[in-house]
């Protein structure tokens, strides 16, 4: 198998940490521009994103989404998606809130690569308020558990701690740890696994 990531992307930082704590081997292809026309990714992705993860029979499977549902599946080592309905929604749920948070910081990054007078202020405001709702609704659903989603290590919290992460890559005025001690100290905890220190974006 190999995977196509970009260092700082979120979502392939999701699925490089569940490749590491189920141990599953898999080539990493770093792509170092997803907009040159020599991007590999687009002959395997029409969407042309990362991740992307090529199977060994030539199949291809893409968003993050699907990627970490198949690996789950691949072997019982770990479990990170649970197998009860009511349960799994929930752990899905977590992850939609944190992928949708780091989808909010990546529209803001790139209306702020726009020439300043193409900026649009209200489209800024608009993704920074969802930024600072999920922040504030990760915090209230967590409350002092020890993870995100029931007794146990899920993919609930390596989406939260990814996410979390990229609030801090790229936008570091946050201070997220002061107003929600909760999630801070969850982070912390994450930062400690090996599967989070051997992914953080350089
Ligand atoms: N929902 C997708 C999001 C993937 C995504 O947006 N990746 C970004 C990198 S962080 C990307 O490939 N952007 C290139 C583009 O949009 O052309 C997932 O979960 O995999």
């Amino acid at each position: 198998m190999k995977l196509f990531i970009t260092p700082t992307s979120p979502y392939a930082r999701k699925v490089r940490i569940m490749l590491a704590e189920k141990r599953i081997e898999c080539e990493i292809e770093v792509v170092p521009s997803l907009a040159a026309p020599e991007s590999p990714v687009p002959a395997y992705n029409p969407l042309g994103k990362v991740p992307t993860l090529l199977l060994d029979d030539g199949t291809s499977l893409y968003d993050s989404v699907v990627i970490v549902d198949y690996l789950d599946h691949k072997t019982p080592v770990a479990r990170l998606i649970p197998q009860d309905n009511n349960h799994r929604a929930i752990v899905r749920r977590w992850e939609a809130l944190a992928d949708g948070m780091c989808d909010a910081a990546v529209a803001v990054v790139m209306e702020k690569r726009r020439a300043p007078e193409m900026q649009d202020a209200s489209v800024i405001g608009r993704q920074m308020e969802k930024v600072d709702r999920c922040l504030q609704a990760m915090s209230a659903d967590m409350g002092e558990a020890k993870w995100t989603a029931g007794e146990k290590f899920s993919l609930a919290d390596i989406s939260v701690g990814v996410a979390l992460a990229y609030i801090d890559l790229r936008m570091p005025e946050i201070d997220w740890r002061e107003t929600f001690p909760n999630l801070g100290r969850l982070y912390a905890e994450l930062i400690e696994r090996p599967s989070f220190k051997d992914t953080a974006p350089s």
